[in-house]
């Protein structure tokens, strides 16, 4: 890859970002300096305070009586990075220092234990453009939790934010109780109140979780989601090999083999999977006016995050530039556990230049459910693996989009870097 090439698709980037940034003028949250001069700082969110919150009023069933308990001021600036998103998985053991977690054994299962509140807070999601978001732990999307099937995950979920929220997993729950939704159990919870969830990780797959109050689409579309990743368990795996396949006909002991490999690969606790390049990839929109459409789109929030910024033409980033591709090592096997949480919107989409890749629905089979394909598209909570090998292509950059041409050019567009 020459200079020339790096410099184009900066070029393209920055067109994109500048257009993007321009069409907010005026928008609530939009910094003016930036819009007007350029200038790549974060700031006048008290721009958008009014406005968001007036939009947040109508129609809202969980009441907005609670003061100024909240914490607007408390997380911002806490400089949520989407590269170290990507790559940061949550298993009670490593994480993120905002996710307290831990990990013991009760009762012969392993417990992995995670403290969640949820805050009021400002996010980034393209230069000079903050959005009055509602965070799980101050981020968006929320921290991803990670666990092995079987497992019991424990979320003490503390309600700092000024609205009525609930954790809702996308998981097989068998307790109403734990649903996380406004008629079970604890019913919705409101600023100041806490409740321990409890879920047995299952089944093995990428998922969810949500505030489930009302109304439902603003508390989805202003941040109150992530994802869940469970691993297969391999000897599970080898007794049920039946429940992993999209597959009926015989299950041959190499077969069974196959199958229990793959699940290795997927486990975080197998050394096999230490070999795969692994990535979280939530891709999400914001109604940065209230009018019901969605004016910026991204993966892990950040607008062209992972576009081409300045460089230095040798594989070399600029100091400080948070604009970069995604850099992978083209001999590794790549794994993106991709989620579409956008509102507004029913579909969106993963697109892939120059290459195909095998995709996983909800990562819940060991076997592909679509082979050799460069476009997938998810529904809205719609989720699943996508495996790429980039190891027979020539270094360089390598684009991979929403191919709702729309999407692309509002934010969500990206490079993988393979070096
Ligand atoms: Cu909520």
């Amino acid at each position: 890859m020459t200079q020339t090439d790096y410099d184009r698709a900066a070029a393209v980037t920055e067109l994109l970002e500048d257009r993007l940034v321009g069409s907010l003028a005026g928008d609530a949250g939009v910094d003016r300096r930036t819009v007007l001069g350029g200038i790549g700082v974060a700031g006048s969110a008290a721009l958008g305070i009014g406005s968001t919150r007036a939009g947040a009023t109508p129609g809202h069933g969980d009441g907005n009586d609670h003061g100024d308990f909240g914490t607007v001021d408390e997380y911002r600036g806490s400089g949520f990075d989407p590269h170290e998103f990507l790559t940061t998985f949550n298993t009670g053991e490593d994480g993120q220092e905002s996710v307290p977690q831990r990990v013991y054994e009760e009762d012969g299962r392993t417990v992995r234990e995670f403290e969640f509140t949820a805050v009021d807070t400002t996010i980034t999601i393209a230069p000079g453009v903050e959005f009055e978001a509602w965070a799980f732990n101050g981020q968006v999307p929320g921290p991803t939790i990670r666990a092995v099937e079987g497992d019991l995950i424990r979320i003490e979920f503390e309600n700092l934010g000024r609205h009525a929220h609930t954790i809702h997993p996308h998981l097989r729950n068998l307790s109403p109780e734990m649903d996380g939704v406004p008629q079970n159990g604890p019913g919705v919870l409101d600023t100041g109140e806490s409740f321990t969830y409890e879920w047995i990780a299952r089944p093995a797959g990428t998922h969810l979780y949500h505030c489930h109050s009302l109304p439902l689409k603003e508390h989805v579309h202003r941040g109150l989601y992530g994802t869940v990743v469970v691993d297969p368990d391999p000897e599970r795996v080898a007794e049920n090999p039946r429940e992993y396949v999209n597959y009926h006909g015989p299950i041959t002991d190499e077969f069974r083999d196959l199958l229990v490999e793959e699940a290795r690969t997927r486990n975080h606790e197998h050394a096999e999977n230490d070999a795969v390049n692994e990535m979280v990839m939530v891709m999400n929109s914001f109604d940065t006016n209230f009018d019901g459409e969605n004016e910026v789109y991204a993966v892990n929030t950040r607008a062209f995050a992972y576009g081409v910024g300045e460089t230095d033409g040798k594989g070399g980033w600029r100091a400080g530039e948070t604009k970069r591709p995604i850099r992978i090592d083209g001999t590794e096997r790549q794994r993106v556990y991709l989620a579409n949480t956008t509102e507004f919107d029913f579909i969106n989409s993963f697109h892939t230049h120059s290459q195909f890749f095998d995709y996983y629905d909800h990562g819940t089979t060991l076997l592909p459910t679509s082979k050799n394909v460069d476009t997938i598209m998810q529904t809205q909570a719609q989720r699943g693996i996508v495996e790429l090998d980039y190891s027979d292509h020539r270094p360089g950059l390598y684009m991979f989009h929403a191919h709702q041409s729309e999407f692309a050019e509002l934010g969500w567009m990206s490079f993988f870097e393979v070096i």
